[in-house]
């Protein structure tokens, strides 16, 4: 197949699942052509069957706000056209659906005919799509697009609940690669972060209110106080600095380390023994599988999709958002014994297994087909 992909090119998840899956549609011999404003961050190697189209956004003094959605759906009108794409698969449905939907229009005075799929990845529907703002736009362009597909049954439930939509979604989780994410020898990153054996806790994120990065300080404080420990903050956005600030307030900066963002991720999990994410909102929680996939035990909040990926007192645990008193109790609960924390980070591999490339790759190929075939009955 020829694959348009459009995504946002950052470090965030719906990003890294966009080209993740491109890369591995193009590893299985299809034609993948993205469409995004800049090169997308894990895109940084050649491949034959790899195509990057630059949405270039004019600069007009009048424009206030630059057009990007009317940029990039003639984009899409020019690649569809030239490269014979056979379908459009969008990620995030603001403004990439919206902008796909322009172009089907537009194409469609071609006598070209392009199928087009959505996938929500989270915010796009929790905090983005329910805002008055943005809500009839989402619900058109989700119920224009040919597929829908959500990241976990939680988020098409959510969707339901808060959209009319008329569209079949269909639930496709997020996916992990084990070639890349699993656990590496990384002893002596593990002595230099940890001298003295201390037990590691990490948090990986893009630091947004959404991730409340401030209860993996709190989480983190009390559990210093019984087991000795490190942590380590990956990744960087708005809520940094309030972070250091209360790691200052509550005297744990000897023992947290911010690395900022990292590339090597996988080597950076390799030497952790316990992941936190308390998020407020969570559609699926990619962070955490990519921990899961190198070993480690999670601890999460109850929200969103999160239940669908760690298995209470099995992966870790679950507990109320903004629980910090028993988020603890459970991180110490699994710390303290090796034994214990040696099970839990075999159960956490295992789950992780259960979300591979190989067995989600080919369900989304399906779909496509699927798409294409009953896109095509009806032109
Ligand atoms: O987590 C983020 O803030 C990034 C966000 C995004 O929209 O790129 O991630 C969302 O999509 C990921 C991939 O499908 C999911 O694994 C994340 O759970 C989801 N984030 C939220 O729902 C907050």
């Amino acid at each position: 197949m020829k694959i348009g992909i459009v995504c946002y090119p950052t470090f965030g998840g719906s990003g890294v699942v966009a080209t993740e899956l491109g890369k591995a549609l193009a590893d299985n011999g299809h034609q993948v052509h993205f469409v995004t404003y800049n090169q997308p961050a894990r895109l940084d190697f050649f491949s034959e069957n790899l195509f990057y189209h630059e949405v270039a956004i004019s600069k007009y003094p009048l424009f206030d706000y630059p057009p990007y959605e009317l940029a990039l759906a003639s984009k899409l009108v020019d690649v569809v056209r030239f490269e014979n794409l056979d379908i459009l698969h969008v990620h995030y449905a603001i403004p990439h659906a919206s902008a796909a939907f322009m172009a089907k229009q537009i194409l469609a005075t071609y006598g070209i005919h392009i199928p087009v799929v959505t996938t929500l990845h989270g915010t796009d529907i929790t905090l983005v799509g329910k805002d008055r703002t943005y809500k009839p736009v989402v619900t058109f362009s989700i119920n224009q697009s040919d597929g829908v597909t959500a990241v976990s049954q939680n988020l098409k439930d959510e969707t339901l609940e808060f959209f009319e939509i008329e569209k079949e979604i269909r639930v496709i989780p997020n996916f992990i690669d084990l070639q890349r994410f699993s656990m590496k020898a990384k002893d002596h990153f593990k002595k230099a972060i940890a001298p003295a054996g201390e037990k590691i806790l990490i948090h990986t994120s893009n630091f947004r209110k959404v991730k409340r990065t401030q209860d993996v300080i709190k989480v983190f404080s009390k559990v210093n106080k019984v087991i000795p420990s490190k942590l380590l903050m990956v990744g960087d956005g708005g809520e940094r600095s309030e972070c250091e600030q209360l790691c200052r307030d509550l005297g744990v900066c000897d023992n947290v380390r911010f690395l900022g963002k990292q590339e090597a991720i996988e080597e950076i999990l390799s030497v952790a023994d316990l992941f936190m994410i308390p998020s407020q909102s969570e559609s699926f929680g990619l962070a955490a599988l990519e921990a899961m996939a190198c070993k480690v035990p999670v601890i999460s909040s109850n929200a969103g999709g999160l239940p669908e990926l760690n298995i209470d007192g099995e992966t870790g645990f679950l507990c109320d958002i903004g629980d910090v008193k028993a988020m603890a109790q459970k991180a110490i609960y699994i710390l303290e014994d090796d034994a214990r924390l040696n099970q839990f980070k075999e159960n956490a591999l295992a789950r992780a297994k259960k979300f591979e490339l190989s067995l989600i790759l080919p369900v989304y190929e399906d779909y496509y087909r699927e798409v294409i075939a009953k896109a095509s009955a009806l032109a």
